[in-house]
């Protein structure tokens, strides 16, 4: 695959409203798109996911523009590769910064389906023409104001709501939600605001049929999260615990998990990505694709990936409008009946809007060899 030029358009995009979960607010995210050049007419993109501080994994936009200038973007200029598959490999000599190597894998990917002429999802070996979208409800100043919020996206046809919980926010909370939809499939996300001397207060959710509470204890704590499981009926789902696949080799040897969120970026790629998605398979964990309040470009890269076939829950992916007033693709992500269709042009399947994206830029960078 030849890459003649790689772009970073370090871009500034502010959010409708703020996200707010158990650690902190963000209402302004500032990432990079990366896009490559392969000297003829060919245009891959990726998007970078990491914050601009460090709350949610240990990367941010500062260590993510770091990594690629630096060590990333020289590699992979240097280093040809015949298929995407390579980038994996290719960047795995630098430690962990996933999000810095998947914002520039999910790039070559792209361009290597449309240099196919084929879509992103085809490539990846998906086969779904349809993804359910579900959404992600970030806590409220109110129950009232929650459940007014539900109420909006359930009347859009939303597949799953995921509503963020916390100490002093939780088992009323979901109460109330349940009370109000007793048909709504509905999952609480933790974010790690619980230890295992919660326990007795965790297995209170048991009663209202959750589908899921995903990431209720620390980060790095596999071994509890299996002592928690099997402690409560609620299916544990892993988010901020899986890096790679020896991750979820981990958890579910230990039985730390029975659902797995995977995020392209979370776990360096979209190579890695489908790895996790084979093993949850043969090994019978559902799978479903997290969100980080991507714009247009990483949520087409979440659309693609949710083609493959065990991605049998509804994701955190939904349309552009949810947060943009005006996202960087054309068309938009759109969900009607919470249900997005897969796109069928080459690659990511969406165009750049370039005006939008001319707006939304900060500085630019480029690299040729
Ligand atoms: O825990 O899944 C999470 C957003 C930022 C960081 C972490 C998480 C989230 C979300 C929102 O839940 C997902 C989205 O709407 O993109
Ligand atoms: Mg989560």
């Amino acid at each position: 695959i030849p890459i003649e030029k790689v772009i970073l358009h370090k871009v500034r995009m502010k959010m409708k409203t703020p996200f707010k979960n158990s650690f902190g607010s963000v209402q302004e995210k500032e990432f990079f798109i990366v896009e490559l050049a392969d000297g003829r007419e060919h245009r891959g993109f990726g998007e970078s996911v990491a914050f601009s501080s460090p709350w949610y994994t240990e990367e941010t936009v500062g260590t993510t523009e770091h990594i690629m200038n630096d060590f990333l973007v020289p590699f992979l200029l240097q280093n040809p590769v015949s298929h995407p598959r390579e980038v994996t490999k290719l960047f795995d000599v630098i430690r962990r910064n996933n999000m810095a190597k998947a914002a520039i894998e999910g790039a070559v990917w792209d361009l290597y389906a449309k240099r196919e002429g084929i879509t992103l999802a085809k490539a990846l070996g998906g086969e779904k023409n349809t993804v359910e979208a579900g959404i992600s409800i970030g806590i409220q100043p109110s129950i009232k104001e929650l459940l007014t919020v539900i109420g909006q996206y359930a009347a859009k046809g939303y597949k799953r709501v995921k509503i963020k919980i916390k100490p002093g926010w939780d088992i009323e909370v979901i109460k109330q939600v349940r009370e109000a939809y007793p048909e709504l499939p509905i999952m609480a996300d933790a974010n790690s605001a619980y230890t295992l001397a919660d326990i007795e207060h965790l297995k209170k959710l048991d009663e209202f049929g959750l589908m899921m509470i995903e990431q209720p204890l620390g980060q790095e704590d596999l071994l509890n999260h299996a002592k928690l499981q099997k402690e409560i009926e609620t299916p544990v789902c892993l988010d901020e615990s899986i890096h790679s696949l020896d991750d979820v080799k981990n958890a579910i040897a230990l039985g730390s998990c029975k659902v797995i969120n995977i995020k392209i970026g979370r776990v360096g790629g979209l190579e890695e990505a489908k790895k996790i998605h084979d093993y949850c398979m043969e090994h019978n964990i559902p799978v479903w694709c997290g969100g980080m309040l991507e714009a247009g470009v990483g949520r087409a890269h979440n659309i693609a990936v949710s083609t493959l076939q065990n991605f049998v829950l509804p994701g955190d992916t939904a349309g552009s409008s949810r947060y943009w007033e005006k996202d960087i693709i054309e068309p938009e992500v759109t969900v009607i009946d919470g249900i997005i269709n897969v796109p069928d042009s080459p690659g990511i399947g969406y165009n750049i809007n370039r005006a939008a994206l001319e707006k939304f830029t900060m500085n630019k960078k480029e690299f040729t060899l």
